[in-house]
Order: structure tokens, then C-alpha cells, then sequence
């Protein structure tokens, strides 16, 4: 989120919830409309999180984005996530034409008992919708040991560096690795210049982007949210660097899992829809297996030399903070955000 967001997040009146509270009040929500018991617990227990730890791109915002994807048909709220045994390393998830989040969690034992085993092991999941932030997908296998890299491709928004029209997703990924006495290592990264949803953030509260994010419909750079949404598009960030990595994320996430690229799928005949037909990998590496079982300990010295050189912020550090901050104070929302909320799970 931006820091301008922030502000007006700020100046808004707001209420605090638990995220007990938060949880069970998306549950409601997500079970009022249309989704079975458990994808309305998973989905519930993300966005909670997502809203908890400041990433707000990807938390209650994205509400009304679920919903009228699962009201157009394009998502399947109650699938049944198939999962497959594919080799001693490799689980496979057909997802039905669900989200993701609850296929990750159907495969999660079998992928941890693979990755203890194996040292290695990779989890494909297919047929699968991904609306999220991909922390909470890749940071609780570090809290267990392990380190973990996932990857998930979106849908078109986004020119290849060198060409004239969108064909990549915002194609983030995380990473994830235990350190030794301090919160995992954690980053989560949209490979466009700036996430889609912090596109539509800044275009509802009125504010420009700074340069190099996007161009208009004729191709040309703006900082309008509104012309980057209006028939424009993104760029990836860091020219050529982020546009490579946002190609490897197409061929990991959908062209080795089964998905969809994120220009293969057609949402125009499901008006509301959301949520990207993709793919995501997720590959979880146990170290006790690898260079000596010293890999915390090695970690949190890399990070000592690196504060020694003078870094002061980590990657998730502003998430970790804003995490302690609303487990003491309860989770800021706005009050007029809330007020929707509640109404959503009332509704009939
Ligand atoms: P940001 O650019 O805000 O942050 C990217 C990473 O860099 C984070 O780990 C962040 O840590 C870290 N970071 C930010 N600023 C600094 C700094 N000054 N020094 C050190 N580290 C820093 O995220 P994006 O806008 O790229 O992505 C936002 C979210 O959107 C992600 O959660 C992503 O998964 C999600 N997304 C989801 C998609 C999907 O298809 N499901 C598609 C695209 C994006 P910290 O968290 O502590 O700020
Ligand atoms: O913010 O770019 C994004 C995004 C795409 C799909 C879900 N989030």
C-alpha cells in the first residue's frame, strides 16, 4: 500500500477488530454467498491476515471482488480440491475451478511429508483462481523450518518489456526462510511495476501514481490510475529484469502446472468476474538436508551483515510491525468499510 493510501486510511473514522472477529466475519460472508464450509474458513482466515498485517491491496478490499466472482459463476465456491501423488517429490492439485488458497490446503500434509523426506518437494496446482496475497501461502512453512518459493500468474494487465500490448499477469512471488531468534525472512512481490489492486486503491481515493508504472490505451506513460484501468496497462518493474521474471512465473505457474497462462482464459461472458483461471507452484525445501542443518543460523547472519552495513528495513518488517500493532490495538478498519461488512453477512 502506498504511503498516500495510508494517509487516507488514516484520516478515515475507524473501528478495530480481533482477527478472531475479522475472521469469523468474512466466514459469514463468504458462507452467505454461495461457497462451501471450508473454502469460506480458507478464504476467511487469508483475507483476515492479508488485512492484519497491512496488505491491504489484498485484504477486505477484495471483498466485493470474490463476490461478484462468485455470483457471475466464474468461480466455483464449493470445489472440491483433487489431489494427486504424483511422485515422491511432486503433489499435483486439480482445483476444480476453485481458489487456490483451499487446494493448498487439501495437499499441505502430503507436501510437508514429501519436502521432510525427499528435502524437496513441489506442489502444481491447476484449474485454480488466485485473488490474494501469496505471504501467508509460503511464510507458515518457514515458521516450520523450511524454506519456501511460490509463484502464481494473474491476468492480462501487463506489456512485456520491448513490446506494444498486455500480455503478462502482475505475477508475484514469495519467499520464504526460517531465521534463526527472529520472524522468518519473508518477500512477496508483484513482478508489475506496481500490484493491480493498489492501481484501483489509488483510482478510488483519487491519487496519481508515480512514473514508470503504466501507460494510457495509446501506450503512452501516465500516472492516471484511471487510463492505466481505462483500456491501459502496467509495466513490469526493472525493464527487462522484471519482465524475465514475470515470463518465468507464466512457465512455473501455469505452462509446468497445467493452469491457464494469463492470457489463455475468457471471463467476458461472466460480467462481475474477478479472479484469475490460473496456475501456482510452490516448491518447499527442507535444509535440515542441505549445507550442515545450519540454515537459520545462517540466515540470521546474513541479515546481521546486512544491518551492519547499514539496512534498516527488511522486507516484512512493515508487515511484522503492523501485525503487533493491531494484536495490541485490534485491526483498523474503516468504519464505513465495516458497516459494509456486516451487511454483506446479513444479506440473505
Ligand atoms: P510491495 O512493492 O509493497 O512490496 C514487495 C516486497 O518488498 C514486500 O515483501 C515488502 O515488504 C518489501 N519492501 C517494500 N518496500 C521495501 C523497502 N523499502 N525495503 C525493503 N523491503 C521492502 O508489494 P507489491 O505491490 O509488489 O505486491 C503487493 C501484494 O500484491 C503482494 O502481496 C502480492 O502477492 C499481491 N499480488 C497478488 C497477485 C495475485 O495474482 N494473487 C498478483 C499481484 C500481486 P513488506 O511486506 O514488509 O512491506
Ligand atoms: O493486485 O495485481 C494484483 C492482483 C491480481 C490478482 C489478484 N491481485
Amino acid at each position: 500500500m502506498t504511503e498516500a493510501n495510508q494517509a487516507t486510511l488514516a484520516q478515515a473514522p475507524v473501528e478495530y477488530l480481533d482477527l478472531p472477529a475479522l475472521t469469523d466475519l468474512l466466514q459469514r460472508i463468504f458462507l452467505r454467498h454461495g461457497t462451501s464450509a471450508e473454502v469460506a474458513r480458507v478464504l476467511a482466515d487469508n483475507c483476515a491476515r492479508a488485512e492484519r498485517d497491512g496488505s491491504h491491496s489484498h485484504g477486505v478490499f477484495r471483498i466485493p471482488g470474490y463476490l461478484s466472482s462468485l455470483a457471475s459463476g466464474w468461480v466455483n465456491g464449493q470445489a472440491v480440491p483433487q489431489v494427486e501423488d504424483v511422485a515422491p517429490g511432486v503433489v499435483a492439485v486439480d482445483a476444480g475451478g476453485g481458489f487456490a488458497q483451499p487446494a493448498l490446503a487439501a495437499a499441505r500434509e502430503l507436501l510437508l511429508s514429501k519436502a521432510r523426506s525427499a528435502g524437496i518437494a513441489v506442489l502444481a496446482i491447476r484449474n485454480s483462481h488466485h485473488f490474494a496475497a501469496l505471504w501467508p501461502d509460503v511464510e507458515p512453512f518457514a515458521e516450520e523450518g523450511l524454506v519456501a518459493l511460490s509463484l502464481v500468474n494473474s491476468m492480462t494487465c501487463v506489456v512485456p518489456h520491448g513490446a506494444q500490448r498486455p500480455l503478462f499477469g502482475t505475477n508475484p512471488i514469495a519467499f520464504a526462510a526460517p531465521r534463526e531468534g527472529a520472524e522468518p525472512i519473508v518477500f512477496d512481490l508483484a513482478t508489475s511495476a506496481i500490484a493491480h489492486g493498489d492501481v484501483q486503491i489509488a483510482k478510488r481515493q483519487g491519487q496519481q501514481l508515480p512514473p514508470g508504472m503504466g501507460v494510457d490505451r495509446d501506450g503512452q506513460p501516465t500516472c492516471d490510475p484511471a487510463a492505466i484501468l481505462d483500456g491501459g496497462a502496467l509495466l513490469p518493474f526493472g525493464g527487462h529484469k522484471g519482465s524475465a521474471l514475470s515470463m518465468m512465473v507464466e512457465l512455473l505457474a501455469a505452462a509446468l502446472t497445467g493452469g491457464n497462462f494469463s492470457f489463455e482464459f475468457d471471463w467476458s461472458q461472466h460480467p462481475g468476474a474477478q479472479t484469475p483461471w490460473t496456475g501456482q507452484l510452490l516448491i518447499v525445501i527442507d535444509p535440515n538436508h542441505l549445507g550442515g542443518g545450519r540454515f537459520a543460523q545462517r540466515s540470521g547472519e546474513l541479515v546481521r551483515q546486512m544491518q551492519a552495513v547499514g539496512l534498516e528495513r527488511m522486507p516484512g518488517d512493515r508487515r511484522y510491525r503492523t501485525r503487533a500493532k493491531s494484536l495490541e490495538h485490534g485491526i483498523p478498519l474503516a468504519a464505513a468499510e465495516l458497516a459494509r461488512l456486516r451487511a454483506l453477512a446479513a444479506e440473505a
